[in-house]
């Protein structure tokens, strides 16, 4: 039998064997037979070398035709056969519609960004706007502008790690930005007051990570500049937040600080929830837990960025974001935010 005659066979064979084949095993099967690289049109084809050129074409072209036909027929019967597997209970094969889907592993939020979020909504409600900045800054934005000059004490408070590229024209220097104040500047210099604004944001300080420390932090930082602003608006507003942010009835305490930036400078600090003022180990046994730092802006950093101070005064404050998760759940190490430990993120679901 020749070439051709023995494909025209195959062809009888392979579409029959197909409209038999129903379950997907039989089809699979019927596939290697027919289209695998062991087929028996495979084997046909051996006997190509033994033909002359003119009946060798000639045998091709019928066995791609074929090739095509099945291959085609192959794809229909697939499609009609996962068709009658969806809609017919005669079927051989069936799925069960009834059965319950795999439930997705939902995520959520990081616990230092669900604090935030909430710290960030309490002072957008009291009419503060949102704003960020850049966490690669000029140290002028991030030092002189807040009455720390270049032979000030106060810069070298902070540990900072500085970019290795060189000063601009104005002998400004590269930075990352050991606090959001910049950004606080930056918006001074090109807005009039009434200004309000939260700054919320990475910062970064060159220091030995422990327990309590981390290189990279997140912070939020607040800006009132206004006629008639008083040490009176700032306690109305961060003691409103306390209220807000711990529930009505925690207490608040302001303390004199020290910052360059700010004067007079004051601490907050809320009643311990644990004790209430008793002492006890979350609060390290002083009963009162220091939440923020906060001041009068310094007439002088006012005057640097064209705003009178003998018109305008302004209240500031910041605190660090982690500190306060910490606290309210009592973690031990700040570390544990960022080792992506799933057990211990999942917790604050
Ligand atoms: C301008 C003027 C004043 C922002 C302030 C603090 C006090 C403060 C610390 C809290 C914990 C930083 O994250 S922390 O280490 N911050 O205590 N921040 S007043 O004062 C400003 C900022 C910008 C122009």
């Amino acid at each position: 039998m020749d070439i051709k005659q023995q494909i025209i066979e195959l062809r009888t064979q392979a579409l029959e064997e197909l409209s038999r084949a129903d379950t997907l095993a039989e089809l699979e099967e019927w596939r290697v037979r027919y289209l695998g690289k062991k087929s028996r049109l495979t084997e046909i084809l051996r006997g190509l070398a033994t033909l002359s050129i003119e009946e060798r074409k000639e045998a091709g072209a019928v066995s791609n035709s074929f090739k095509q036909e099945i291959e085609e027929a192959y794809r229909q019967k697939e499609k009609l056969r996962r068709i009658d597997t969806l809609g017919s209970s005669s079927s051989k094969e069936t799925i069960d519609i009834s059965l319950p889907g795999r439930p997705f592993a939902r995520g959520h939020l990081h616990p230092v960004a669900q604090a935030l979020n909430e710290i960030v909504a309490i002072f957008t409600a009291m009419g503060f706007q949102v704003l960020e900045g850049p966490e690669v800054e000029w140290d002028y934005y991030n030092f002189d502008m807040l009455n720390m000059p270049k032979e000030h004490p106060a810069r070298a408070a902070t540990d900072t790690f500085w970019l290795d590229a060189p000063p601009n024209e104005k002998g400004w220097q590269m930075l990352l930005r050991t606090h959001t104040s910049p950004m606080q500047v930056r918006t001074m210099e090109k807005s009039k007051p009434p200004i309000r604004i939260v700054v919320p944001g990475i910062v970064h300080r060159y220091e030995a990570t422990d327990a309590t420390h981390l290189s990279m932090f997140s912070q939020i930082e607040g800006l009132a500049v206004d006629e008639g602003i008083c040490m009176a608006d700032l306690k109305g507003t961060l003691h409103e937040f306390a209220r807000r942010f711990f529930g009505p009835d925690r207490r608040v305490r302001f303390r004199c600080d020290f910052f360059p930036y700010v004067e007079p400078g004051a601490e907050m600090a809320v009643e311990c929830a644990v004790c209430h003022g008793g002492g006890c180990r979350l609060c390290g046994g002083a009963g009162w837990i220091e939440v923020l730092g906060s001041g009068m802006v310094h007439p002088r950093v006012l005057e640097g960025v064209g705003i009178d101070p003998k018109k305008y005064s302004g209240f500031a404050f910041g605190m660090g974001i982690e500190r306060i998760p910490l606290l309210k759940y009592g973690i031990e190490d700040i570390r544990l935010f960022y080792g992506n430990d799933l057990r211990f993120l999942r917790q604050f679901r």
